[in-house]
């Protein structure tokens, strides 16, 4: 067993004692408020119903990554439940920075939402005139370095993701549920992430974060067809991280076999980054290790963010 026990409960014991988090501005509807006054109504349907999106934006030493990609994932989730913004990706991308700025922070986690807005009690999306627009920066909570080093262990959730003609994954909603019940299902296990099949068995995702594996010599990851979320930091491996250290990914469907008889997996996330899982259950994945492949595009991968690289 190469894996590190985690106490899951102390990475939220963490979050909840950053000293950051009781004073931070946040964008709502057009002004920047403490995050004390930052309210919303109670018949808001993001709250009623999960009715709304939301994107995880990380900023990188001043730089935001891959702002114009998350943009665009955000408005396309928006027309997918038919739910116009009130403002435009410029003006949504000038008060991300202004966020930025009044929190002074140069590393940080941008949360974007969009919520249906205030309405009735009834379910009826349209009888809510003004959509609510809410920028949250604030310190990053990352896995314990361990997990980086030494790869973490997964399991595979007993619940499958919700299929692309009840809820496409690709929309990423308010509604997070059939991931957070996933999540909990690998809480009660003991781990922090949790594999998800799709109704027809083929592997889609996890909870919040894509996976890939690397085998017989081949980079490999679902298609979007498996029912996934398009991942930013998935593209981003795909188009650029992996070219770049020499390798082509291929989009692929995949079965559970093929992970317990892959020599790599790896997730990626805009919080997890790029991380190597090693164990799946009670299976050993390759070696037990996080293999050469992984560490070589983990590497890209800060090399790319965190160092002086061009925002773009
Ligand atoms: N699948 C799902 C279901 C996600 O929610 C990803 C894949 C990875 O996509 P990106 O675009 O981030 O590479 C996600 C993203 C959090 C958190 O606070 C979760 C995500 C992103 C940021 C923060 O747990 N999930």
């Amino acid at each position: 067993m190469s894996s590190v026990p985690v106490n899951v409960s102390s990475i939220d014991d963490e979050a909840a004692a950053d000293p950051r988090g009781a004073n931070l501005k946040v964008w709502l509807n057009g002004s920047i408020v403490p995050q004390d006054q930052a309210l919303i109504s109670v018949f808001d349907h993001g709250l009623l119903y999960g009715d709304g999106c939301f994107e995880g934006i990380r900023l990188y030493n001043g730089r935001i990554l891959k702002l114009m990609s998350h943009l665009d994932r955000m408005y396309s989730s928006a027309e997918k439940i038919r739910l116009k913004p009130s403002y435009s990706k410029e003006q949504v991308a000038a008060a991300i920075r202004e966020t930025i700025k009044a929190n002074n922070l140069n590393d940080a986690y941008i949360r974007l939402i969009f919520t249906r807005g205030v309405g009735t009690l009834g379910l009826h999306p349209f009888r809510c005139p003004d959509p609510g627009t809410i920028i949250i920066v604030d310190a990053i909570k990352l896995y314990p370095q361990e997990l980086y080093d030494q790869g973490m262990r997964v399991i595979v959730a007993e619940r499958p993701r919700i299929p692309i003609e009840c809820l496409d994954p690709a929309i990423k909603s308010l509604n997070y549920l059939n991931n957070i019940l996933a999540k909990i299902e690998a809480i009660d296990a003991d781990v922090l992430e949790a594999i998800m099949l799709n109704t027809e068995g083929e592997v889609s995702e996890c909870t919040g974060d894509n996976i890939f594996v690397v085998t017989g010599g081949r980079i490999l990851t679902p298609p979007v067809s498996s029912g996934i979320l398009h991942g930013i930091t998935r593209q981003f491996v795909i188009d650029e991280i992996g070219p770049s250290c020499g390798y082509e990914i291929v989009e692929q469907t995949l079965m559970l076999e093929d992970l317990y008889q892959a020599d790599e997996i790896f997730l990626t996330g805009t919080a997890a980054e790029i991380i190597g899982v090693t164990e799946i259950g009670d299976k050993v994945i390759g070696d037990g290790t996080v293999g050469t492949v992984t560490k070589h595009l983990m590497d890209e991968f800060s090399k790319r963010v965190k160092k002086d690289a061009p925002e773009d």
